[in-house]
């Protein structure tokens, strides 16, 4: 099964948690996503309180080592999504970014400018349907689990 790690803003604000939560319903027909916490704030709000924040990023990083392909939403600023895009790149994992292109604020030069991850600026969900095909396929061809 393809291991997907999907970022997406936490502490950076939850504006797009429903967003989330939608991309991760999409991505979990390409294979299991680890994060899929990240579209439920009710989850996220129980287990960030038992969890101390060292447990928080050694186990999400060690989900990143696991996994076969990123996924990171990224238009919600977030420190952890950037850090982790950027971790996911030094260990040259396969990262799709997807920026809402209406967004009032722009992008980071330092993913925008990057040519190490997949931009991809959408307006609605239903396009991303086959970019998700589409990079799952050429990154994580499907094996048997
Ligand atoms: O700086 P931010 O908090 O916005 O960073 C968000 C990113 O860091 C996400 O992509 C997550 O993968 C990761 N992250 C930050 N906090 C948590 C967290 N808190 N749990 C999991 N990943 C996190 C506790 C809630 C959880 C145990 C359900």
């Amino acid at each position: 099964m393809v291991k997907i790690y999907f970022c997406g803003s936490i502490r950076g604000g939850r504006q797009l948690a429903v967003t989330y939560a939608n991309f991760i319903k999409m991505l979990q027909e390409h294979g299991r996503v680890l994060t899929e916490h990240l579209g439920d704030d009710e989850q996220i709000q129980r287990k960030d309180r038992i969890l101390p924040d060292r447990e928080i990023h050694d186990r999400d990083l060690q989900w990143i080592v696991e996994s076969d392909v990123v996924v990171a939403e990224v238009t919600v600023p977030s420190l952890g999504v950037g850090y982790e895009i950027g971790r996911a790149i030094e260990m040259g994992k396969p990262v799709l970014c997807l920026f809402y292109a209406g967004s009032a604020q722009p992008l980071s030069a330092m993913i925008a400018g990057s040519d190490a991850v997949e931009m991809c600026n959408y307006r609605d969900m239903e396009e991303l349907k086959d970019i998700f095909e589409q990079f799952i396929s050429r990154n994580a061809p499907r094996r048997i689990s």
